[in-house]
């Protein structure tokens, strides 16, 4: 036997002893469930061990601790990635096979671990799996959430949201850590005391508590490098108090109190903007940022036993301002239970703090109304006043007594009833503010944090985001990766950063190409698979599959594509002997769901595309999907099968977007605005092999100066005027035919998003498409270039920025065996 085969050996027995002693079944009872359990937790003996020695390894380097806090980690299935990273793939595939179970079946079983709601949480993952890969000690720190992201049913063409519960299996990746259990009060008042010294201190004496548990997942990087913990919290009430009120008859006051005790950690806020300012949603974020920010310093004085060393060894990464109120949770822990003075403190905060930004929407920032921070945590209002006052005086001490600076620039919103502003916070309180494009952290600079940025003139700066290749590369394409493999050498799958760019002069190789083309068209019959399964519809394969899958939102446009099809459609019917070229629109995506107009565009997608798919004298030339519950697993099929990535927004609004990243590095070719990393995109891979159109952000700026109205732009597109018409008079809807009238009204009269605007440009760079894509030669080599030049959009990249810039810690240099 050789040494494979013996691991194959040794993998079959580890399964089938997890079957019996771990799941309680015999090969001949045991359901596909089953299988999955003991495949994952033979997998998980591996990654424990790895886990073991990475833990030993950070404790005796002592390097400075990296700390990711994030309410969301939009993490997807791990059984494939964790399998793949340790080199494990191949040898549980043919350990199962000879178990009689197909892997591809299994790991579908899997749930998705859907903890955040799109870009942000995804790109928490992606930085986890970098860091591990990159062998930074860091640790990821979120809530357990017991409900991700709700499921999406579409009923009748409506999004439907349906409860999620992927715990109900049980999750064999976590452990429960009972012995790690940290207090987190809520309400209360604060005294003061006289000090020995003549000094006063406070101290917080809230009305509740509740106790944060620690559930530890191993993250593995590639190759097993290392293995970091993602931290996540799970709020449980406090057990003498049900008791307490249980003995004293106060049965229905018991539950209510644990009730609300662990509402804290049940559901994550399916929301990507701020609209509601919730009292749950402040509760969540200061459950985990006080948990987190205890363990920390815990951790820290255990190693080091003295804070004033805290910036040396500790690095605290905001993401966004959802974990903000950290900025005053160490304050208070520093002044009020270290006894360190509050200057101090205040240096040490600030040194140990940076903060992401990840948008410009000034609807979208987050702020706090005063009375709810009073009443939640009141001694953190306090330290709000204290840091303002000394941020406005610092001012007046430098001769500044502008008014409107000054108000601008508060952390108090005097405008809107009092609110507490968690951006002004987050800057005032970290000493990096970086945005996650080279455009957005100039608009930052130009508008948001305009004054900050002024007055503090070194804190912003740029770390365009970046995806890991393992995941979107290695494991959703293992065609392409073979492909890459065959051309490049196993050199790719270690540094795909540095030797992509080596493919470069395959771009110019007809059977290079042949074969590239050949892998998406694997990809595509494997998605239309899937879509036949789900829907019963049948895509031709031979057709652009042109996609836009991300979060439904206005300043994504969904509407302008939903406009270029339904014109191309009437340019089909009015033109049916034209040689069209056959397309694919494929949709998926989710909406907040309070937001109506977003529910109302999914409404709209799945309208056209009855209409469409229904009628013959298309002659399948266009056909229209919505692709129902978008999530991570769905993406990875069919991100690799996309011949077009729609890259759309209104320029200056996506703060960088990373499916456009995703799609490029596969291979799809780029329709896009020159909005957020499109623009690096476009500089990297060439002008040449991206569709560019549209308004850039400065015309957008001016065009929105001019009024709102499009009534001169439509009047001079037919082709718009007929697509808007169609849509206003019911013909995608005859069972409500003024269910869309508001909507085409709101884009003729106040087109916020300038879909009318970039409409005709948009339909010229359609065209262009068309007729690159009749001319194979030209668009395989676009793709083939694409997947050659986006190595740099590797999240390896991005965290080695963050690393060397913001954290000040070195990354070790790769040991390659
Ligand atoms: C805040 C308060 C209350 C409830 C919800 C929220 C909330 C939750 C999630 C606000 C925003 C989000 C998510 C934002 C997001 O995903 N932004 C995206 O971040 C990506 C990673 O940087 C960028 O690529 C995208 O451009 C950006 O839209």
């Amino acid at each position: 036997m050789n040494e494979s085969e013996s691991t194959v050996e040794a993998f079959k027995a580890s399964i089938l002893a997890k079957l019996r002693y771990a799941v309680g079944k015999d090969p001949e009872n045991a359901f596909d469930h089953d299988w999955f359990e003991a495949l994952a937790l033979a997998t998980r003996d591996h990654v424990v061990d790895r886990w073991e020695e990475a833990s030993a390894q950070l404790a005796r380097q002592d390097d400075k601790r990296v700390y990711y806090l994030s309410l969301e980690f939009l993490i997807g299935r791990l059984l494939v990635d964790n399998l793949s990273n340790l080199g494990l793939l191949d040898v549980a595939r043919q350990a199962m096979a000879e178990l009689n179970v197909e892997l591809e079946r299994i790991r579908q079983i899997e749930p998705d671990a859907a903890l955040g709601n799109g870009g942000l949480g995804r790109l928490a993952a992606c930085f986890m799996e970098s860091m591990a890969t990159l062998r930074l000690a860091a640790h990821g720190y979120g809530i357990r959430y017991e409900h991700g992201l709700f499921r999406q049913a579409i009923i009748d063409g409506w999004q439907a949201e349906q409860t999620e519960t992927w715990l109900d299996f049980g999750n064999p990746w976590e452990f429960e850590r009972p012995e790690v259990a940290y207090r987190v009060g809520f309400g209360g008042g604060v005294t003061s005391h006289v000090q020995e010294d003549g000094g006063i201190s406070q101290s917080w004496q809230p009305q509740e508590t509740v106790r944060a548990i620690a559930y530890d997942t191993p993250v593995v990087g590639w190759r097993g490098a290392s293995v970091n913990t993602l931290r996540l919290w799970r709020a449980r009430a406090e057990e003498n108090l049900q008791l307490d009120r249980f003995n004293a008859g106060d049965h229905f006051g018991a539950v209510a109190g644990e009730v609300r005790a662990e509402s804290i950690s049940r559901v994550l806020y399916p929301a990507d903007d701020t609209e509601a300012g919730q009292e749950l949603r402040l509760r969540q974020e200061y459950f985990l940022v006080s948990a987190s920010l205890q363990d920390l310093l815990e951790r820290h004085l255990r190693l080091h036993g003295d804070l004033q060393n805290l910036p040396q060894q500790v690095a605290i990464q905001l993401n966004d301002t959802h974990p903000a109120i950290a900025v005053v949770e160490l304050m208070r822990l520093l002044v009020d239970q270290h006894q360190i003075q509050w200057a101090r403190a205040w240096e040490l905060t600030v040194a140990s703090t940076a903060y992401t930004n990840h948008t410009l929407l000034p609807e979208a920032l987050e702020s706090w109304p005063v009375a709810l921070m009073e009443r939640l945590l009141p001694r953190h209002l306090q330290i709000i006043y204290l840091i303002n006052a000394e941020h406005i005086d610092a001012l007046r001490a430098k001769d500044i007594h502008d008014f409107r600076l000054l108000r601008a620039v508060s952390l108090i919103d005097e405008d809107n009833g009092r609110r507490v502003r968690m951006g002004n916070l987050a800057f005032l309180g970290a000493h990096s503010i970086n945005g996650v494009s080279a455009l957005h952290t100039r608009l930052m600079r130009d508008t948001v944090f305009r004054d900050l940025h002024r007055l503090y003139p070194q804190r912003v700066n740029n770390k365009t985001n970046g995806v890991t290749f393992r995941r979107w590369l290695f494991q959703v394409n293992p065609l392409l990766t073979h492909l890459l493999v065959d051309a490049l050498g196993p050199e790719v799958l270690e540094s795909p950063q540095t030797t992509l760019e080596k493919l470069q002069p395959q771009a110019e190789q007809v059977a290079f190409r042949d074969e590239y083309a050949l892998c998406r068209r694997r990809n595509k019959e494997a998605l239309a698979q899937l879509v036949q399964r789900q829907s019963g519809l049948l895509l031709d394969t031979e057709a652009i599959f042109d996609v836009q899958i991300k979060r439904i939102h206005e300043y994504k446009r969904q509407l302008l594509n939903l406009l270029h099809t339904v014109a191309l459609y009437q340019a089909i019917r009015n033109d049916p002997t034209t040689d069209w070229v056959p397309r694919v629109k494929i949709f998926a995506g989710k909406a907040a769901a309070s937001y109506r107009q977003a529910k109302l565009i999914i409404k709209l997608a799945n309208d056209i595309s009855r209409t469409i798919n229904g009628d013959p004298t298309v002659r399948g030339l266009l056909k229209v999907v919505f692709i129902p519950n978008y999530n991570v697993s769905l993406a990875e099929t069919i991100i690799p099968a996309a011949d077009l990535s729609e890259q759309i927004s209104t320029a200056g609004l996506e703060a960088s977007g990373t499916s456009n990243m995703k799609f490029a590095l596969n291979g799809a070719l780029t329709i896009g605005t020159l909005d957020g990393a499109n623009v690096e995109m476009c500089e990297r891979v060439g002008e040449e092999n991206l569709f560019i159109f549209g308004m850039t952000a400065q015309q957008v700026a001016a065009r929105q100066r001019l009024g709102l109205e499009m009534g001169d732009v439509v009047a001079d597109s037919e082709r718009l005027e007929a697509a808007l018409g169609a849509i206003r008079a019911g013909v995608f809807s005859p069972d409500d035919p003024a269910r869309y009238v508001g909507l085409v009204d709101a884009l003729l009269y106040d087109d916020r998003f300038m879909v009318c605007a970039d409409f005709e440009a948009y339909w010229a760079a359609q065209r262009q498409v068309d007729k690159r894509w009749q001319t194979p030669n030209d668009w395989w080599r676009s793709a083939v270039l694409n997947t050659a030049r986006m190595g740099w959009f590797s999240s390896d990249r991005t965290i080695s920025e963050y690393a060397r810039d913001i954290w000040q810690v070195p990354v070790p240099a790769r040991d390659k065996g």
